[in-house]
């Protein structure tokens, strides 16, 4: 049986789903993506029958839009493709059987990463996929993506995307894998708790800088505290939006190099839907957008224009 996973490229809620796959098919491959470029992937792997070569299909933590949903509702592959994505904007595309976006389970955030496993649990029960080990893991990844860590104090939880920040995602799925396989019980080693101490302090310095280099502009009607940053995009945006929570609604990280992130801390606010406005999406408290076409030639040709 082989299987074919597409998942979110950019954090552990996106790379776990890979372990979890690994602990319960033998033959795999997987595709990591961001959520910009879902839909022109979904297009590209179904005009070149990609699909063809794998019993199931598997998408986590990301979801395309419903004209590629509708087209696949269309095919045989919406027998063998399942959908687990937990992110807010995409809810409507429930009506279709192999699409569960779920955002929240009895008042429990859930993630790409605890849907996937729940649904692997569900269908694919093995021993590994049972032990204490992996099950703790994928509760860390939840708890982390949700940033229900924040309200329960679970540090180790951040602690897991700090990890595979430094190891790189190749080395955290080998070795979590390898972890899982040979452990019973979740925990960190001495290597990663070097790693986590020195990440704590480097990450500080990087926000207490960030804090004096905040712009605040009015859009559509919402104060904003912009910040051009690439690092520690989740603790910082949601550290700006309480350092900052008199003056702005909420915080918008322009990453130049990858895409836009909306952060923010007030419950009145939706990003999901703000994002929108930018071709982006995402949750309540969390959204995120492509950068706009062209950014980086403009940012050169203003640059130029300084030339004396
Ligand atoms: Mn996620």
């Amino acid at each position: 049986m082989k299987v074919f996973l597409i998942s979110h490229i950019a954090d552990a809620d996106g790379i776990t789903p890979i372990i979890l796959t690994n602990l319960v098919f033998s033959e795999y491959d997987y595709h990591l993506l961001e959520p910009s470029e879902v839909d022109e992937y979904m297009k590209y792997a179904l005009e070149n029958n990609i699909f063809d070569n794998y019993d199931y299909v598997f998408v986590t933590d990301l979801c395309f839009t419903d004209e590629v949903a509708r087209i696949i509702d269309n095919m045989d592959l919406k027998n063998k493709m399942h959908v687990l994505d937990h992110h807010y904007s995409r809810l409507e595309l429930n009506k279709y059987d192999f699409i569960d976006v779920i955002d929240e389970v009895n008042g429990k955030k859930e993630s790409g990463t605890s849907l996937y496993y729940k649904y692997l649990l569900d269908n694919y029960p093995n021993d590994l996929l049972k032990r204490k080990s992996i099950e703790t893991l994928v509760d860390l990844v939840r708890s982390g993506d949700t940033w229900e860590w924040k309200k329960t104090n679970n540090e180790m939880a951040r602690d897991i995307s700090t990890l595979l920040a430094y190891y790189g995602i190749d080395e955290y799925v080998r070795k979590y894998t390898k972890f899982v396989r040979e452990n019973e019980e979740f925990y960190l080693d001495d290597i990663d708790k070097t790693i986590i101490q020195i990440d704590k302090r480097r990450m500080k310095e990087y926000i207490d800088d960030c804090k004096s280099k905040v712009i605040i502009k009015e859009i559509k009607g919402y104060k904003v505290g912009i910040i051009f940053a690439e690092l520690y995009r989740s603790e910082l945006g949601n550290d700006l939006a309480e350092y900052y929570e008199d003056e702005v609604d909420f915080i918008m990280i322009i990453n130049m190099n990858r895409s836009i992130s909306f952060r923010g801390i007030k419950q009145e606010v939706n990003l999901g839907d703000f994002a929108k406005l930018f071709n982006g999406y995402g949750h309540k408290l969390a959204s995120g957008a492509p950068l706009p076409e062209g950014l980086k030639e403009e940012a050169i040709q203003y640059v130029l224009r300084g030339i004396k």
